[in-house]
């Protein structure tokens, strides 16, 4: 089962295998939209001291699209409720899955789209793209033409998007039906393809669950980053006056330190 929009206000906690507290590694240095090792000291920073904001309670939407059959509803059926079965039919009735996430001991929830297979007809609906934050383009390892329809893909969901608000990555699957030569033979087209889009490149197999999971705590956690230092940017002036106010008072600084007020209000 899905949660319902309605279901929000009494949620359980947020699963011991959402907990992300390390910054997922990119899985190639190559193409990644970034490359640290560590989440900077700035995001680490507000989260520590709660300065984050509405991020807590943001709902982050991300689509999946690409051609039909190349595994998207396995690709979030293997996340989503660790199953892999092809008959499995989670798209009838309901247009996406929910996944909480905690990230730096702040909570963050994805929504994630799937079609219920409409790109069959190519005729994927305007509010299906609509305000989605991360784009996940998906081809699969073995079929070349599914590669080269990226691009189209590409093209449409930006349509109904603003490009500088927008994470791209494009992921090739069923990695497990592919030999290692062959793969690598990919690999190098998907490689220059992604840096084309500037998306982050990303292959694994939902039939074995290879990188899966991993791939789905970089969505969450680029995701959050950047709803993260949007807000810090947005309320940066005041917290520089604080500052200035905070030195200019110096001698007050351990009486004020103490009666740290809750940031509510943020
Ligand atoms: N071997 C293998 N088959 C897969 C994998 N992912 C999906 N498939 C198969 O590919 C077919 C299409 O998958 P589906 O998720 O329905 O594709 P969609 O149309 O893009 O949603 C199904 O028969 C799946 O069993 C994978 O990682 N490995
Ligand atoms: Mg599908």
């Amino acid at each position: 089962m899905s949660y319902r929009v309605s279901s929000m206000s009494v949620l359980p906690p947020v699963r011991k295998d959402r907990i992300i507290a390390e910054l997922p590694k990119c899985y190639s240095k190559d193409a990644a939209l970034h490359t640290k090792d560590e989440f900077t000291k700035k995001v680490r920073t507000a989260c520590q001291e709660q300065r984050t904001g509405t991020v807590g309670f943001k709902i982050s939407k991300v689509i999946v699209v690409g051609d039909l059959a190349v595994g998207k509803t396995c690709l979030i059926n293997r996340f989503c409720k660790d199953a892999f079965d092809k008959n499995y039919k989670a798209t009838i009735g309901v247009d996406f899955e929910m996944e909480r996430f905690e990230v730096l001991g702040v909570p963050f929830s994805l929504q994630l789209w799937d079609t219920a297979g409409q790109e069959r007809f190519k005729c994927i609906a305007s509010t299906y793209y609509r305000g989605a934050q991360t784009v996940i383009i998906v081809f699969d390892v073995n079929d070349v033409a599914s590669l080269s329809h990226t691009k189209q893909w590409l093209i449409d969901a930006m349509k109904e998007n603003d490009p500088t608000n927008i994470q791209i990555f494009l992921v090739g699957t069923k990695k497990d039906l592919s030999s290692p030569a062959q793969y690598a033979l990919i690999e190098k087209d998907a490689i220059k393809v992604s840096q084309e889009m500037k998306a982050e490149y990303w292959a694994l197999s939902s039939l074995t669950g290879e990188n899966v999971k991993e791939f789905f705590f970089r969505v969450a956690t680029l995701a959050f980053e950047a709803n993260l230092l949007a807000e810090l940017e947005k309320s940066g002036t005041r917290q520089i006056a604080d500052i200035v106010k905070i030195n200019s008072n110096s001698n007050n600084l351990n009486a004020s330190s103490k009666k740290k007020q809750p940031n509510c209000c943020q």
